[in-house]
């Protein structure tokens, strides 16, 4: 089945603002906001951790997720929001963004949300060292990931404002923009500059 709007992932280390980000482009675009932490609570398809510090940590079982969600991915339209992304098919996917976050503000945040310092560390060192950034490398084609930064609000209305952007071109390029008969272009036509994620780095 062709999709009529695209799938994009919102991934990046917790505490970045990855829902704060979910939430105003499916407000902005009518997109669904598809909240991974709540169709695990749903579907009751994650174990609770051993770790007596986080027992509220879920350790998820990815196959059954991916049966949960496969048709809402097929249908397109979805927002993903969670903090990894190499489970979900390439094939189905047509952006991912990483949040990310200055060490100092993400700290703060952390420790809003009251962290004990184990779990704050680890998150820590998961943005220092990029991994959300290298995963989204080794799983997606380099073209298709984008690195937002979310320190302040202004921020969000940016990075919302550049995907609603590049939502309207996708549309084009599949022949789904506004007027309805809009011819897809070859992928060979398409240049950098007409790209809206990709204009600025
Ligand atoms: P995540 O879904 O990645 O765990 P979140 O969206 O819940 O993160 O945001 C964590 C907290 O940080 C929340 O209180 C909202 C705030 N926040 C996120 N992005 C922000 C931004 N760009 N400016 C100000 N506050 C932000």
């Amino acid at each position: 089945m062709l999709r009529t709007s695209p799938n994009i992932i919102i991934t990046g280390t917790p505490g970045v603002g990855k829902t704060t980000h979910c939430e105003e482009l499916a407000s902005k675009t009518g997109l669904h906001h598809l909240s991974i932490n709540d169709v695990v609570k749903k579907h009751n398809i994650g174990e609770s951790s051993n770790d007596p510090e986080d027992p509220n940590t879920k350790i998820v079982d990815e196959d059954r997720l991916l049966d949960c969600i496969e048709n809402d991915l097929e249908e397109g339209g979805q927002i993903i929001d969670w903090h990894a992304c190499d489970l979900f098919p390439p094939s189905l996917i047509d952006l991912v963004c990483v949040v990310r976050c200055d060490n100092k503000v993400l700290y703060d945040r952390l420790k809003a949300r009251g962290y004990g310092e184990k779990k704050l560390q680890e998150n820590m060192d998961c943005e220092i060292m990029e991994v959300l950034v290298q995963e989204a490398r080794d799983a997606y084609d380099e073209e298709m990931i984008v690195e937002l930064r979310s320190e302040e609000v202004e921020d969000v209305e940016k990075n919302v404002e550049r995907i609603e952007k590049w939502i309207g071109e996708w549309k084009k390029e599949h022949g789904k923009g506004e007027g309805g008969d809009v011819e897809a272009k070859g992928a060979g036509e398409k240049k950098d500059e007409d790209d809206p994620m990709f204009l600025h780095g």
